[in-house]
């Protein structure tokens, strides 16, 4: 049982992009990293031994409020943890739930105690708080948990982001109680990440960002963005968030993005990313390929027996050809979801594993330059 460690191995010159070694109780994690969404214990359509073999994913990320709905606590318990129940045994991280309630729940109300909602499931009532999360998260057992945050709407009025923020804060100290009254129920050390909100306002960022930093934990994270914002935008905010926060713990952009938002992120010193875009894209049709974007239902690929993509190092892309994937896409059977989704991760795990040697190269920032418009185009 040791708490999460970051180790910085080499910075960029010409960027703020690093390279760094995260060390959990369930293994190491090799920074930057993108990290496939399983929302409710599972990556849609993709099995553990593809994620371990084909995407080579390092560590997935679990949704509080599905878990919590979905089997719930008691069968969690029971396995033993969510690594027990699901066969995944390097790392986890569980979002906090917050940001799901706001997204999918009907009827929400939030209270300085917490957030009061119906399931999206079955419309049963529940309330969460900081401190039944946390109880929550412990019983899911995940490496790394995010603290009970609001991610305010955009565009939201100053005061509703500086209410938004404050609030978001009073939780987090509700969290980090809460943690230190309880222990971990496997036997291997939970870390909990803050979440800087302060929407789309820079002296809310900033106090946020340094708030956050006053807690001394083991990891940090930049939530609030990606929420209906235009690109640059978030670049802008999510440079100007790196800025005010510590050099030495690893960064967690919640929620982004596609394979050019992670490159340009990395760029301002973010070392996590998770999305459900390759996943929920892939299995609508889109796949990101190292020769640009590419619609596997277009009639163009018909005839196109190439590999998917054979320049990613991953079987599955360049076992099966672009024809085959779309002939399955039209008959609708699943075996082409599964392709896709592997498919789309394994590119995503591909793309920051290059990032990486780059940054450790010294030669990111061209090669991001080079590489944008490539991953922008439409192959
Ligand atoms: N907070 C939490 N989870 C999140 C977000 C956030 O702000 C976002 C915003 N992009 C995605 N997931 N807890």
């Amino acid at each position: 049982m040791a708490d999460l460690t970051f180790e910085l191995i080499a910075e960029d010159k010409f960027s703020k992009a690093r390279a760094g070694v995260v060390t959990t109780d369930h293994g190491v994690i090799e920074t930057p990293i993108f990290m496939p969404v399983g929302t409710i214990g599972s990556v849609k359509a993709v099995t553990q031994q593809q994620l371990l073999n084909d995407v080579k994913a390092q560590i997935i990320l679990g949704n509080t409020y599905h878990l919590y709905l979905r089997p719930g606590i008691e069968i969690l318990e029971a396995a033993g943890g969510l690594h027990r129940f699901n066969g995944w045994h390097k790392p986890i991280l569980t979002d906090s739930g917050g940001f799901q309630v706001f997204s999918l729940a009907a009827q929400r109300k939030i209270t300085e105690e917490g957030a009061l909602f119906r399931s999206h499931i079955d419309g049963s009532k529940h309330m969460f708080s900081p401190e039944r999360v946390m109880d929550i998260q412990r019983s899911i057992g995940a490496d790394i948990i995010m603290a009970f945050d609001e991610c305010p709407p955009y565009p939201s009025t100053y005061d509703y982001a500086y209410n938004s923020m404050n609030l978001t804060h009073r939780w987090l100290d509700r969290c980090f109680k809460r943690l230190d009254e309880t222990a971990p129920k496997y036997g291997y050390t939970q870390n909990l990440f803050p979440i800087v909100q302060g929407s789309t306002y820079k002296d809310l960022r900033k106090a946020s960002a340094e708030y956050i930093a006053s807690k001394n934990s083991t990891g940090v994270a930049i939530g609030g963005l990606s929420v209906g914002e235009p690109p640059e935008m978030m670049y802008e905010y999510c440079a100007f968030t790196c800025e005010h926060l510590p050099w030495n713990k690893p960064r967690y952009l919640m929620g982004v993005g596609t394979p050019w938002d992670l490159l340009e992120n990395i760029s301002y010193g973010v070392d996590m990313f998770d999305c459900v875009m390759p996943t929920r894209n892939g299995r609508n049709a889109m796949l990101f390929t190292s020769k640009g974007v590419i619609n596997i239902d277009n009639k163009k690929w018909e005839k196109d027996f190439s590999p998917i993509d054979d320049a990613i190092g991953c079987e599955v892309s360049s076992y099966y050809s672009k024809a085959y994937l779309r002939h399955l896409f039209k008959a609708k059977e699943i075996l082409g979801l599964q392709i896709a989704s592997i498919h789309n991760l394994a590119f995503y795990l591909h793309l920051i594993k290059e990032a990486r040697k780059k940054i450790q190269e010294g030669t990111f920032n061209s090669w991001k330059n080079e590489m944008i418009p490539i991953l922008k185009s439409k192959a």
